[in-house]
């Protein structure tokens, strides 16, 4: 058997309740065969592969809580420390009733090779609860936050761990959290990023996935010939990456006419409003059937449907496993030319699939998203150099780094003999530089 195919195997048996994470890895350990299979004894005999998939370290922990009607409520923490091998583990916190273990690991292995991607010094971590956020007051979400760090703040630190956000975790919450850690911890430190201005927060933050998610698809269509000017785009979720990738699409000459919560979607004909979108879904914390009562010639639609918008290029951005193979059916017949992931693994593997055999551009999230994560990395050398960087050279650093991102996938790819083919390209270039530095620091 191939080195490749022992590791699968041993992943799977030792987590054949984690589908998330069984999905995550055989993605990318698919991927490497081509790079392992040059050198598979050195790898093998090191155990590369099994400690590239095995977390450094797991911390799960218990969040009590009381609820405004005096009741104690009991919710599961999670912190996965996955690789320390180019720099502190940095990833975001993920506050969502359907978190598990599973989703926890598979988002840190990503985060792995996403941040290698940047190019800047940040190991892989993941962490988050199964709390869920909707229709919780103010007091509730800070005392669950309040009682989440008691426990978290014992883990990290600015040179350890640095968190940040991720679905249901946006400013509110990154605010209550380092209240908390610098109560209990008595230390002002870039421990987490996505912070508020007035406290060492980086301007280009809030914006900085979306943005650069439009940013790198920009440049892949450039080098593909092609331009997002006049181009018809449809975009998943109403989040901070949503938002921000339909602001950037309007600022590059594309119409965005699609994006979706949980519950249901919006056509909008005129394209989506991003002032309107930013009122219901981050003012009023309501549901997209606001939106439409708002904009009257735009249409909600229960349930989902995102995908069936005829449209140039599909940008999800909600959530793992959101875009299924009759999606991709869908796209393609409606002739779409691109997908690049917004959010995290939205795309299935079958879906995946079927989108590159029928020649659509297809960017991983791991490439296309990394723009959030980098500019992070931005806030945590602004915090170590107490200095604050303005909205332009932000924005401007995360420009080229995106630009780099797409190029470095793209080389990766033609090297190994796949050319166009971006999920092989971002994964062995994640990969390299982290196998690099984890074999000069020998077995740890
Ligand atoms: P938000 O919480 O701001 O927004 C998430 C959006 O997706 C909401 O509109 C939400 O609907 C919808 N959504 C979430 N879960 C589901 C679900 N199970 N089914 C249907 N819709 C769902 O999160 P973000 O925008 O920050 O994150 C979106 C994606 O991008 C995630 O995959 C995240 O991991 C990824 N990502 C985020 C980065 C960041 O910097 N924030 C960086 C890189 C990737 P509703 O409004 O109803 O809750
Ligand atoms: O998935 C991601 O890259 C994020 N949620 C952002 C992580 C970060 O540390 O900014």
């Amino acid at each position: 058997m191939s080195y490749v195919d022992e590791v699968l195997a041993r992943v799977k048996q030792q987590n054949p309740d984690q589908p998330e994470f069984n999905q995550a890895v055989y993605e990318v350990l698919e991927s490497l065969r081509v790079v392992i299979e040059k050198n598979e004894d050195a790898y093998r005999k090191n155990a590369l592969l099994e400690r590239l998939t095995t977390p450094e370290r797991i911390v799960m922990f218990r969040v009590p809580w009381v609820d405004d009607k005096g009741q104690v409520q009991v919710n599961n923490g999670y912190r996965v420390q996955f690789n320390s091998a180019i720099g502190p583990y940095k990833g975001g916190l993920r506050f969502h009733p359907s978190v598990n273990l599973s989703v926890i690991k598979f988002l840190g292995f990503e985060q792995v090779f996403k941040n290698s991607l940047t190019g800047l010094p940040i190991g892989g971590g993941k962490g988050g609860s199964d709390f869920d956020p909707k229709g919780k007051s103010d007091r509730e979400i800070m005392a669950f936050c309040q009682s989440f760090m008691t426990e978290l703040c014992k883990h990290i630190g600015a040179d350890t761990d640095v968190p940040a956000g991720d679905i249901g975790v946006g400013g509110r919450e990154i605010g209550y959290l380092f209240g908390q850690y610098k109560r209990i911890r008595n230390l002002y430190e870039g421990v987490l990023t996505g912070k508020g201005l007035s406290y060492g927060g980086s301007l280009a933050r809030t914006q900085a996935t979306g943005y650069g998610l439009l940013y790198f698809t920009d440049e892949m269509l450039r080098c593909n010939g092609k331009s997002l000017k006049g181009m018809t785009v449809a975009v998943s979720g109403a989040g901070n990456v949503a938002t921000y990738a339909i602001e950037k699409a309007w600022q590059l000459g594309a119409k965005p006419v699609t994006c979706s919560d949980s519950t249901g979607w919006i056509y909008d004909p005129e394209g989506i409003d991003v002032a309107t979108l930013i009122q219901v879904k981050e003012v009023m914390r309501a549901r997209l059937t606001e939106y439409a009562k708002m904009r009257p010639n735009s249409v909600y639609h229960p349930g989902k449907g995102v995908w069936s918008v005829k449209c140039d290029v599909a940008f999800p951005c909600a959530t793992q496993n959101e875009l299924l193979l009759e999606d991709a059916k869908m796209l393609v017949a409606n002739g779409c030319i691109a997908v690049a992931e917004g959010a995290n693994m939205p795309t299935s593997l079958d879906a995946t699939e079927y989108l590159q055999e029928n020649g659509i551009l297809f960017c991983p999230g791991k490439a296309a998203n990394a723009g959030g994560v980098a500019t992070s990395a931005l806030e945590m050398s602004q915090n170590s150099e107490r200095l604050s960087w303005t909205f332009e050279e932000v924005d401007a650093k995360l420009k080229t780094i995106m630009v780099n991102i797409f190029h470095n996938m793209d080389e990766a790819a033609k090297e190994y003999g796949m050319e166009g083919n971006y999920v092989a390209g971002a994964n062995i270039a994640g990969f390299l530089k982290v196998a690099d530095a984890m074999n000069a620091q020998g077995i740890v």
